[in-house]
């Protein structure tokens, strides 16, 4: 169902198509290894609005089948006019290229990009980490490659990378309203931050170095300006669902910086990895999520509002679907609320929520929702008013042996893993007691970590004294 854009297996580019988030998985993309043609999957969304107005997105790609994430080997630009039709500009670099042009780097490994424009000279940089080789014991060599070009979308030829840059992931380069442009790369709990000379854009401007202040970093870098302040953004290691995205403020941008907490969380997917960036008066979050693949290896990129308080903190990003009704409060004073299963949050016109694949989960006669499995996930919006303490029951009936599932607030993991034998053609109540939920809580989530199961009902009793 690929497009009259491919024939004889061969992709002409560009392709527009009208697509709401998660982003690009229906644009073709050659799968690994073979000629055929799968979805598109794209990770580590760098957002950019250059002097045409449009907005571009440089990201990852994703190769089907994954092996892990060794098989990244190409980047793809996309870019948008209107938020609603998306241009895949096709391929603008591939680890083959790099060889070819520069004489360094392996196969794959091409891992989350940026790109700058200098309008000193009217060149496009795009920066991307790759690796130059294996290292003897197991780690690699990595390098911040940077490729230049006259166009965003096309004809980059690789300039070498930035000599000095530590051997660490995800460059981002940020450029301050006085034409300084700023590198950044880190990963593996490490970010290091420096300039690059005014004059060649390729090199550094003295040594990078480790940005103070920031809280559980991950990797991820993405540093943006809003009303004067320096924000970097991050992903953090919290490892239940997948990582947050947190950020830190400065009033310089090479820090010190001071964490403001989480803006993203997470969204399933193990990994996650964002930028932040205007559009037509308008701010954006860009993240990615796992939902459409149901693997953690297979991406797509998702964009939603941002928003700021007045004190130039940023509020979390209500990429969670839209509640099915009002949104319950939760019980106080001995109080129960039950939640009906089949009232749970759809996808909206602006959210990344989705449900995996042809095998997703779906509302039975009964009034019960069925056929829940592995990676399946189902959200419900909540109001929570205190930090108080539930015993929360599910009435469930497992169908397979082994069913095991959880629940999360906020995507952290509340419940810790349910097992349950099956199968069974009954449904029975499973309650776990003293669950703790907090104020800020604002939506749960039934995710499915084995087995497959049909769900009824979620009923949680205030047991507060
Ligand atoms: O996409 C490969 C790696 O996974 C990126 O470099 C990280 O930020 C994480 O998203």
């Amino acid at each position: 169902m690929f497009l009259a854009a491919q024939a004889d297996n061969e992709i002409r580019y560009p392709i527009t198509m009208e697509m709401k988030n998660p982003l690009f998985v229906e644009f073709p993309s050659p799968m690994y290894g073979t000629d055929s043609i799968g979805p598109m999957y794209t990770a580590d969304a760098s957002g950019h609005v250059w002097a045409d107005g449009r907005l571009y997105i440089y990201a990852s790609h994703d190769l089907e089948p994954p092996q892990g994430c060794d098989r990244m080997d190409r980047y793809h630009v996309f870019s948008t006019d209107d938020l609603v039709n998306w241009t895949d500009h096709g391929e603008i670099l591939s680890s083959d290229d790099v060889k070819r042009q520069s004489g360094w780097g392996i196969e794959g490994w091409m891992w989350a990009p940026d790109c700058a424009y200098n309008p000193a000279n009217g060149k496009y940089y795009f920066y991307f980490p790759h690796v130059n080789e294996p290292l003897p014991w197991g780690g690699h060599d990595w390098r911040v490659g940077v490729a230049v070009s006259d166009s965003p979308v096309s004809d980059f030829h690789t300039a070498g990378y930035v000599e000095g840059a530590p051997s660490l992931i995800d460059p981002c380069v940020f450029v301050d309203d006085d034409g300084q442009p700023y590198i950044y790369n880190g990963g593996g709990g490490q970010c290091t931050g420096g300039r690059l000379r005014r004059d060649d854009w390729t090199r550094l401007d003295g040594e990078m170095q480790p940005m103070q202040g920031l809280v559980d970093f991950h990797e991820g870098t993405w540093v943006h300006k809003y009303n004067g302040k320096y924000y970097l953004s991050h992903s953090d290691n919290h490892g239940s669902d997948g990582n947050c995205l947190r950020y830190a403020m400065s009033d310089s941008p090479l820090g010190p910086w001071e964490d403001k907490g989480v803006y993203i969380y997470p969204t399933g997917c193990g990994t996650n990895h964002g930028s932040i960036v205007e559009y037509k008066g308008k701010w954006y979050a860009l993240y990615h999520v796992s939902n459409p693949s149901g693997r953690d290896e297979l991406r797509s990129v998702g964009i939603d509002p941002l928003e700021y308080n007045a004190d130039g903190t940023i509020r979390p990003v209500r990429n969670w679907g839209t509640p099915a009704g009002e949104m319950p409060m939760l019980p106080v004073g001995g109080g129960s609320l039950v939640i009906d299963a089949v009232k749970y949050n759809n996808g909206g016109e602006n959210y990344a929520y989705h449900k995996n694949g042809a095998d997703a989960p779906v509302v039975a006669d009964g009034g019960y929702i069925t056929g829940i499995s592995r990676r399946d996930w189902i959200r419900y919006s909540v109001n929570a008013t205190a930090d108080r303490r539930y015993d929360i029951t599910f009435r469930i009936r497992p169908r397979s042996a082994d069913t095991k599932f959880h629940l999360s607030a906020n995507g952290s993991d509340i419940t810790g893993e349910i097992a349950l034998d099956g199968p069974t053609d009954r449904f029975a109540d499973i309650t776990v007691g003293g669950v703790t939920i907090n104020a800020d809580v604002e939506y749960l989530d039934l995710r499915a970590d084995n087995g497959l199961f049909d769900l009824q009902s979620i009923t949680i009793t205030d047991i507060n004294q």
